[in-house]
């Protein structure tokens, strides 16, 4: 989806995050420079004023949305973790990346809305901008969400976070967050929005992040309660005979 005034930095998959991992969550508030990066196909760069974002499929009002208009509607702040599912070619190996970030935006129900979203719709399927080549498939990066959890207020097509715009690395001008599921399902440079009833049949939602169960893959959504140790670290000397704190979240 190649679009005037935009550009592709470090194109295939990177990963960043801190040295220690986990062991970086001093604080409740994960500081942006503290929080991982994921992208499978390279970062994107849009002018602001290049971006817009097009909504349609089974919905009354299609329409295509700039910046300045989705910043003229009202806007919500979510405090929430937010955490990759880990690398959907090895689903099984835990990576715990995580942190806990304030995001503000827009509530993705407020603009489904505007659209005059029509009660067949079952699925909301975002799609990022980028394009490029991961684990040797070319397409689009869309995933979709059920229609319950995209009308439920706390997600967001975020412009900001921990009270800062979004960088281009993080998804800006906009992505979507959708808290309380995992990192995958929060499209970063979202450039389109389509109500379906079917889920998107693309390999994001259908090869990748489908785990593994007795029954069948089972989409990567929900995170389950977890928590984490920040410290001791394994690498801090812990003594014999002197007693250590040991703290984390969850
Ligand atoms: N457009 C797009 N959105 C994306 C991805 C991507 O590669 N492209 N990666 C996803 C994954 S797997 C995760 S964990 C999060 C990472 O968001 P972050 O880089 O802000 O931490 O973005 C998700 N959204
Ligand atoms: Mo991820």
């Amino acid at each position: 989806m190649e679009r005037a005034g935009m550009q592709m930095t470090k194109k295939g998959f990177s990963f960043r995050g801190p040295d220690e991992g986990v062991h970086a969550l001093k604080t409740w508030i994960t500081p942006e420079d503290d929080l991982f990066l994921v992208t499978h196909m390279g970062f994107v760069e849009i002018g602001s004023e290049h971006w817009y974002l097009d909504i349609d499929g089974l919905l009354g009002n299609p329409m295509r949305l700039r910046l300045s208009d989705l910043q003229a509607m009202p806007q919500r702040e979510y405090m929430s973790f937010h955490e990759c599912a880990g690398s959907p070619l090895a689903p099984t190996v835990a990576k715990r990346r995580i942190g806990n970030v304030v995001w503000k935006g827009v509530p993705l129900s407020l603009v489904l809305e505007r659209a005059e979203i029509s009660s067949d719709a079952s699925y909301i399927w975002t799609s990022g901008l980028e394009w490029g080549e991961y684990a040797e498939v070319q397409e689009p990066y869309q995933k979709d969400l059920p229609v319950e959890k995209a009308l439920s207020q706390e997600v967001l097509l975020a412009l900001e976070i921990n009270g800062q715009p979004l960088t281009p690395e993080r998804g800006g001008p906009v992505r979507l967050v959708v808290p309380g599921w995992y990192g995958t399902n929060s499209v970063k440079w979202v450039g389109s929005i389509t109500a379906a009833n079917r889920r998107a049949s693309g390999a994001y939602t259908t090869r990748f992040y489908n785990d593994p169960t007795p029954s069948g893959g089972k989409p990567v959504w929900t995170v389950a309660p977890e928590s984490v140790i920040v410290s001791p670290s394994p690498y801090d000397p812990v003594l014999a005979d002197v007693p250590t704190r040991i703290w984390g979240w969850d």
